[in-house]
């Protein structure tokens, strides 16, 4: 079972030309406080494991598209991108699996609403807001489930950015993946803020899909990855249902620890922290020494995003000035 038999099975009974000229959508870009570190399945972006995420407000990808004879062409904040660049290939490559004939070209207009040197994955609003312009192109009306699984088939983190606030991918255990998406958690929480901390915003050594197959395959440390995930999604969950600020913030800290000390046991080992990133951290838990919570959680790079609630902001704004702050509840 390939990428297209799933697509193929996703779409059945749906329409393959456009229902109007142009189709449009907006996905958000977002942060996992549980992370997705590993796949069962490399090609449908199956998870080993379930994860949790905050999607981003108004941050993150728009994306317009229409048909026309030939090429695809793709524009990235209004340039035009050469075909061979990794961004249009992944995006041709996707489109493939809706493509109606061999010779249907499309033209994708993408705008990112992230600053592009804040290091955010794009990759997840990206295939999210592809996704839904083509549901509204060719006027599927697919269900979330469904748009969910679409986007996941371009980017596993894709499959959480079709939904907004909280929102939980459920790993799933069947080999196709149908049982593989998102859903969104129920509870608002108007406070609750991020902070992007901005390291490095060059393009990091390793990308996330090969240090996780390198993690998955080679550190011994991955082995208890699973059963940490377990723990803290519960945790999360519970955290969010019960509005208790630090039990969130203490559980997605260290469950971003846990899955970059998976990642230090792999080999060749991957160590996405530069120098400021371990000074950052140092700054944090001074700083929580003296009261304010304020957590944070990283990804596949350098960058630290900080958690904390609305009342902090002033700290934050002082004690990091460069510090840029997202309200996900608006
Ligand atoms: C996450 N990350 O849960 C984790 C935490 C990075 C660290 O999902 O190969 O771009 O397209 O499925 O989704 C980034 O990996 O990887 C990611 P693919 P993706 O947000």
């Amino acid at each position: 079972l390939n990428k297209a038999d799933v697509a193929r099975q996703l779409l059945t009974g749906c329409a393959t030309s456009p229902a109007k000229t142009r189709g449009e959508a907006f996905a958000p870009s977002n942060i996992a406080l549980c992370k997705y570190w590993g796949k069962r399945d490399d090609d449908l972006n199956l998870p080993m494991t379930s994860s949790v995420s905050i999607s981003l407000g108004d941050l993150g990808t728009r994306t317009a598209l229409s048909m026309a004879e030939g090429a695809d062409t793709v524009t990235l904040n209004g340039e035009v991108l050469a075909r061979d660049s990794t961004f249009a290939l992944g995006v041709s490559r996707f489109l493939d699996l809706v493509r109606p004939h061999r010779a249907a070209g499309f033209r994708v207009e993408t705008v990112n609403s992230i600053p592009t040197a804040a290091g955010l994955a794009s990759s997840a609003s990206g295939f999210a807001a592809l996704a839904l312009a083509l549901d509204d192109l060719f006027g599927w009306r697919l269900d979330p489930k469904r748009l969910s699984i679409l986007a996941r088939l371009g980017s596993g983190s894709a499959a959480r950015s079709v939904l907004k606030g909280f929102v939980e991918w459920r790993a799933g255990d069947s080999p196709d993946g149908m049982d593989s998406f998102a859903e969104a958690l129920p509870e608002r929480w108007p406070d609750f803020r991020i902070g992007l901390l901005t390291v490095s915003s060059r393009p990091k050594a390793v990308g996330s899909r090969e240090a996780m197959r390198r993690t998955r395959e080679t550190s011994a440390l991955y082995h208890v990855w699973p059963a940490i995930v377990e723990r803290d999604l519960a945790l999360i969950k519970e955290a969010v249902s019960a509005r208790d600020f630090d039990r969130l913030g203490r559980t997605a800290e260290s469950n971003a620890l846990n899955m970059h000390a998976t990642s230090l046991g792999a080999w060749p080992p991957v160590l996405f922290w530069l120098p400021e990133s371990v000074a950052l951290m140092h700054r944090i838990w001074a700083l929580r020494e003296d009261g304010p919570a304020v957590y944070f959680t990283m990804d596949a790079g350098p960058n630290i995003k900080l958690l904390f609630l609305a009342a902090e902001t002033a700290v934050v704004k002082s004690l990091f000035p460069e510090v840029h702050i997202i309200a996900p509840f608006g």
